[in-house]
Formats: structure tokens, sequence, C-alpha cells
């Protein structure tokens, strides 16, 4: 399931990440391409337009981090946007036990839907994971067998099922399982039904009287994910009369499309508790939205990265370097705060991938030049070994100090000089920025406040324009010319690639 899906979705998100700035056209682009993969998924026309015009929202809205490319922020979109979809974050529902026992549950459901080996499945479920003392007792007097197919199935689960008396109504069993339970000191009682071919007006009296003897805690649909928007149809009818709780999606092991699945929550509201993936009594999995949207889009490690990218940003630090920095000061333990949030990032490695602008060739050249994790580590102990005073005040160090420090750091002297220069040609450009003379080639120095590393704030109309800010942010990574001002590198900060955010001008 999900496949067809899965391998279109990645198909668009190949072709937004190939690329640095994306503008609102690229941006409308991708979201026609994600309309059409719904769609060709089975995901419900009404589901499909409110999820697009939601993602578009977002993804022209403020909420852009700009540490990361924009390519990889609408994937991390269109991933938040699923998850919502799919009945939002937290933990996955389970089902209500609560209340005094024995507490009843009701399955309803479709012909064939999956009903009776789902009913299995749960009480297994049930009496492994929750510890509780579980009953099974079929309520379908209309197919022959069918009440020896759940004690045969609930014998394979290891669960009690009510004895089998013949010539009893539905509701006359009901009544029956739940003194049984009471007597025999039950904590749940599940009651599997008869399934009908459609939805008609006997099924739901009898339904709604076997409601009324049980009083169930939980009354779940059952329905198979195979069927697609039939699924949903048949949910949202059921729904309308039987007071429904929850849902649960049999043969999620099949290959269909996933549109079921997709749009079940959205049409109905009903949250979707449980997955059905094999026959086996045991092929029963919790729901979880975010698990399943990542299986879907298949973009882990991007998500996970832009979600870091967000979390590692350390306002308050960015405050104060905003402050010096209007003031026209940035001393090496600044710096060091930068490399420091470099590293945080996943260091060098774990970043290139990520920034706009990064071909092969620009990551070759970097690699050449020097400018790895190491080269960080090195610059960051260079500075560790220095004295507070030092780093304050960088121009006292002569000769004899620098050799001191070069030793502390177990480097050679002519690398201290390399930091030390590199510090000098950032902290002039921090200067000329606090003085508001702005950087040349930034855009009128159109760049919010975002220190440490990375802001929040760039406006993603920055991004649209295709006015991506490559790589600001970072400690001089990134950017067209990419290893210009590096780290490590020693080189021109280059216009592109600003070593920090720099404070907006008006
Ligand atoms: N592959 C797969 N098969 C399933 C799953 N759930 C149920 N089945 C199969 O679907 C068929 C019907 O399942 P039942 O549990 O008998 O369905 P039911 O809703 O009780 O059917 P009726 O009582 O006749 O309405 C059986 O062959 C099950 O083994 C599932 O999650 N995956
Ligand atoms: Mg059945």
């Amino acid at each position: 399931m999900f496949d067809a899906l899965s391998e279109r979705l990645s198909g668009v998100f190949d072709r937004m990440t190939g690329r640095g700035a994306l503008s609102e056209k690229d941006v409308d682009a991708a979201l026609r391409e994600i309309r059409v993969a719904l769609l060709e998924a089975d995901v419900a026309l009404p589901a499909v337009k409110d999820f697009t015009s939601r993602v578009r929202e977002k993804a022209v809205g403020e909420d852009v981090i700009r540490a990361v490319a924009p390519g990889q922020q609408v994937i991390k979109i269109v991933h938040d946007e699923l998850v919502r979809l799919l009945g939002g974050e937290g933990e996955p529902e389970g089902l209500d036990l609560e209340g005094e026992p024995p507490v009843a549950i009701l399955m309803a459901g479709l012909q064939g839907s999956g009903k009776t080996t789902t009913t299995a499945k749960l009480a297994k479920r049930i009496t492994e994971r929750d510890k509780k003392k579980v009953l099974v007792a079929s309520l379908d007097t209309r197919r022959p067998a069918a009440m020896e197919q759940l004690a045969q199935m609930a014998e394979r689960a290891g669960v009690k099922s009510l004895p089998i008396v013949k010539g009893q109504t539905a509701v006359e069993i009901a009544r029956r399982a739940m003194q049984a339970g009471r007597l025999q000191g039950y904590d749940v009682v599940l009651l599997d039904t008869a399934g009908r071919t459609s939805i008609d007006e006997e099924m739901m009296t009898e339904a709604a009287k076997i409601a009324e003897v049980a009083r169930p805690r939980e009354t779940i649909l059952v329905a198979d994910a195979l069927t697609g928007q039939d699924a949903v149809e048949t949910a949202r009818r059921f729904n309308d009369r039987l007071k429904l709780t929850g849902l649960v999606l049999t043969r999620m092991d099949g290959d269909g499309r996933g549109g079921a699945a997709l749009s079940m929550r959205w049409v109905t509201g009903l949250p979707i508790k449980f997955l059905g993936v094999s026959e086996k009594v045991d092929g029963l999995d919790a729901f979880d939205a975010k698990r399943l949207a990542g299986r879907i889009l298949g973009r882990g490690d991007i998500v996970s990265l832009v979600e870091k990218a967000a979390q590692d940003v350390d306002h308050e630090k960015a405050e104060r370097l905003a402050k010096k920095m209007a003031k026209g000061k940035f001393d090496l333990e600044d710096m060091r705060d930068q490399l420091k949030q470099l590293q945080k990032m996943g260091g060098v490695s774990g970043i290139m991938g990520f920034l706009p602008g990064m071909n092969k060739a620009a990551k070759a050249q970097m690699a050449a030049a020097g400018f790895d994790d190491g080269a960080i580590k090195r610059q960051e102990a260079i500075i560790l070994s220095m004295t507070p005073t030092e780093r304050a005040k960088p121009d006292i160090l002569k000769a004899s100090r620098k050799r001191r420090i070069a030793k502390g750091a177990g480097v050679e002297v002519p690398e201290v000089n390399k930091l030390l220069k590199m510090h000098r040609q950032m902290a002039d450009m921090m200067k000329k920025v606090g003085k508001g003379k702005g950087l040349p080639g930034m855009p009128g120095g159109r760049m919010p406040p975002g220190m440490g590393g990375m802001g929040l704030d760039a406006s993603a109309a920055d991004l649209l324009k295709g006015k991506a800010p490559q790589g600001a942010g970072l400690p001089g990574l990134g950017g067209a010319k990419p290893p210009a001002g590096l780290p490590g590198i020693g080189g021109p900060l280059g216009p592109d690639g600003l070593p920090l955010g720099l404070p907006k001008k008006n």
C-alpha cells in the first residue's frame, strides 16, 4: 500500500530539493503534482483540496527556517500536513477501556470487512498489553459457522469466548455476554456482529438494540482499506446512524492505493485506532499518524533535520550577539558560539547536503580546501586554548601567545593565524553591518536578525522570490561561491556566504 504514492511524491521532492531557491511558481507546480499524486492514490477530493491549500498557505507563510533549503522546508510542511490529515500527532490513541467492568466494545462493519478477525486480534492485544481479562462473543446469527469461526480464532489468540447457545438472537447473546462478563469478573467484553452487504434499516435497528443492552464504551467500525473510497463512504454512513468512536482499517498489507486510510479521518472525523496488517491474530498495528506519514514520504532524514534546525536555535544567544553586533563587536567567544551552533546542526557533513546551491563540484571544492568537521573542532580548540582576555581582545595575541595557543590546541601557528584572520574578516563585516552599510550583494541588507547559526524569521516571501538566503545563518557556509568565507579556509567572506544572520536594516 502507498507504494505508488510514495514514488510519485518522491519524484516531486527530488525535483524540489535539487535546486536552491524556490519561487512561488515552483511551489505551485509542486503542489499541482502532489495534488495529482493524492488523487491517483484515491484520496477524497475535498481532503486533497484542503491538504494542498494548507500546504500552500504554510509554504508561503512566515514560518521559514533560514538554515534549511526551501525545498526541504516544503517537504517538512507536506509531512506535517500529512500527519494532520491522518489524525494528528500525539500518542496513538488505542481503545478507551475506562469505566466499570466489564467494558463492552462493539465491532461493526460491512460483510467480510474483517470484523471477526479484528475482534480476535484486539482481544489478544488487550489481554497481553493491557493485562485485562477479556471475553469475546459472536452475535453473528446470520452466517452459519460464524460463531465457531470466532471461537476458533479466540482459542488461537489465547482468549476466552462465550459458549455458543444456538437459537438466541443477537440481542439475547449480547445480554448473556455482559452477564457472563459481570459474573465471571471479565474486564472487557468484545462483541463481534454480523456483517451485511449494505447498511440497511434492520441492521441499524439491531445495532441500536445491542448498544442499549451492552452500553459499549467503544463502537469500532472495521473497514476494508482495499475498497478505497467505498470504505470511506461506508464509514460516513455508519457514523450517521451509530455513534462510532473509532476505526480499524484492515488489509493494510494489501496493495491498495491507500486512499481510504488517507481520507478516512478527514471525511469522518473519527480516529483510526488500529491497522490490520495480516490474516494472523497478531497482525494488528496501533495506528500512528507520524509513523505512517514517514512511511509514505520516506524523507525522515529531512524532516528531522528541519525539526532539529528549528529546535537548536538559541534565541537568547542570538539576541545577545545581535546587540553586540549592532555595536560593532564580534569577539572570538562569539565566533566560538557560531562554530558550536554549526556542530549542533550535525556538523559540516550533516549540513552540506542540505544547503541550497551546494552541488557536487562545490562540495568537492570544500573538501579539497580542507573544510570539514575536523577543521571546526580544531578551530574551537584554538579558541578554547585562549584566555578570556585573549578571546575578548585578540589584538594582544603576539608570537609567544600564539605559540602557546597552538600548542594547547595541538595545531601549528599558521592555523592560529588563519583563524585570527578569519575572525578579523568576520568582525569587519559585522561592523559594516552594524553601521548599517549593509552587505554587498544582499538586497538592501534585508536580512532579519537571526543569529546563533540560523534565524527563524526569514520571510518566506524572500525564499519564494528566489532570494533564498543561501546558507545564511551558518558560519560562512553555503552560497553560490562555496568555499568563500568558510571557517577553516580563511578565504574572504563571500557575499552569499554570510557567516551569520544579519540584522535587519530599514
Ligand atoms: N490480509 C489480510 N486479511 C485480512 C485482514 N483482516 C481480515 N482478513 C481476512 O479477511 C477475510 C474476512 O475476515 P473476517 O474477519 O471473517 O471478516 P468479517 O467482517 O467478520 O466477515 P463477516 O462476518 O462474514 O461479515 C478473512 O479471510 C480474513 O483472514 C488483514 O488485515 N489483512
Ligand atoms: Mg465475521
